[in-house]
């Protein structure tokens, strides 16, 4: 990975909070494995993050990627330090993931969705918008989780100054649809456009920059699924959310949100490589 680099290949970045709690097993090492394969489809080389032997790791192996899945915490950047300390096996988000890329110079990573502020919530709002504000890293998602509160996660990524480049789209997606009714902040058309946009926003001192990318399938009826989750299980707190209302949204979807899932990260990975390729060849 670090050899990737210097060649000049084009590395992205992915998250195992999605391999550790997002995704139920078999999904989820089919979701993780499928992300890696269609980077190295497109030339590029996967950066798989996650804490483990009491290191912050960047590139997995196979046999690691299995470790996070039969069993890890879920770590954000302010559990990174805590998590390398114990020796756990920790599973990275969105947040903890960014400040590894730039610690390792990766400037590409991909997810299904980042996280923001919750329905009914407000004052559940993930560190992942906090280090978009603070770590120079594009990251390629679907919108934000289906479970949040779109409109206030959009206002708070505008209020932090981050843009949210919408990749062929005019409309943030809403992870399961292409339309949530919250526009982005610029537009931008394929893989050129794309890297030409992300070096002329990093050049004006912007850090984090959202890529969101429309998922390749619609989920009939996913936006009422997702109130239900909501209201159901309304009265769980802290990390555990997003993996309950997520588990509930499968079960409400006869497990079609878990294929589309998984379809979507994949495609957030190949896009990703196809943009990072194009900016390194600018
Ligand atoms: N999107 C999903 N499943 C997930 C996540 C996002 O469809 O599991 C994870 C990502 O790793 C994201 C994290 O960074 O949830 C945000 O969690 P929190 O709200 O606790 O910050
Ligand atoms: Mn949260």
């Amino acid at each position: 990975m670090a050899d990737a680099l210097t060649q000049g290949i084009p590395v992205v970045a992915l998250e195992t909070s999605i391999l550790g709690q997002g995704l139920p097993p078999p999904h989820n090492l089919k979701a993780a494995r499928a992300c890696e394969a269609a980077i190295r489809e497109e030339g590029g080389a996967p950066a798989t993050v996650a804490v483990l032997d009491g290191r912050l790791r960047v590139g997995l192996s196979d046999a690691e990627l299995e470790r996070i899945a039969a069993g890890s915490v879920k770590v954000s950047t302010r559990d990174l330090g805590p998590a390398m300390a114990r020796g756990s096996a920790g599973a990275t988000t969105v947040a903890a993931t960014m400040r590894a890329a730039a610690m390792a110079g990766i400037r590409f990573l991909a997810t299904g969705g980042i996280g923001g502020i919750h329905r009914g919530h407000p004052e559940d709002q993930s560190a992942d918008l906090v280090e978009l504000a603070r770590s120079p890293v594009a990251v390629f998602c679907a919108g934000a989780k289906i479970i949040l509160d779109l409109r206030l996660t959009v206002e708070r990524l505008e209020s932090l100054g981050i843009p949210v480049l919408g990749y062929g789209c005019d409309e943030f997606p809403a992870f399961y649809s292409r339309h949530s009714g919250c526009p982005v902040s610029a537009r931008v058309d394929g893989s050129a456009e794309a890297a030409r946009t992300l070096g002329a926003a990093w050049d004006t001192g912007v850090r984090g920059i959202v890529v969101a990318i429309p998922p390749p399938a619609e989920l009939e009826g996913a936006e009422e699924m997702a109130r239900r989750a909501v209201a159901d299980e309304r009265d769980l707190a802290g990390a555990d959310v997003t993996p309950r209302l997520l588990a509930r949204m499968a079960e409400l979807s006869g497990g079609r949100s878990l294929d589309l899932n998984i379809d979507l990260v994949v495609n957030n990975a190949r896009v990703a490589a196809q943009v990072a390729r194009a900016f390194l060849a600018a």
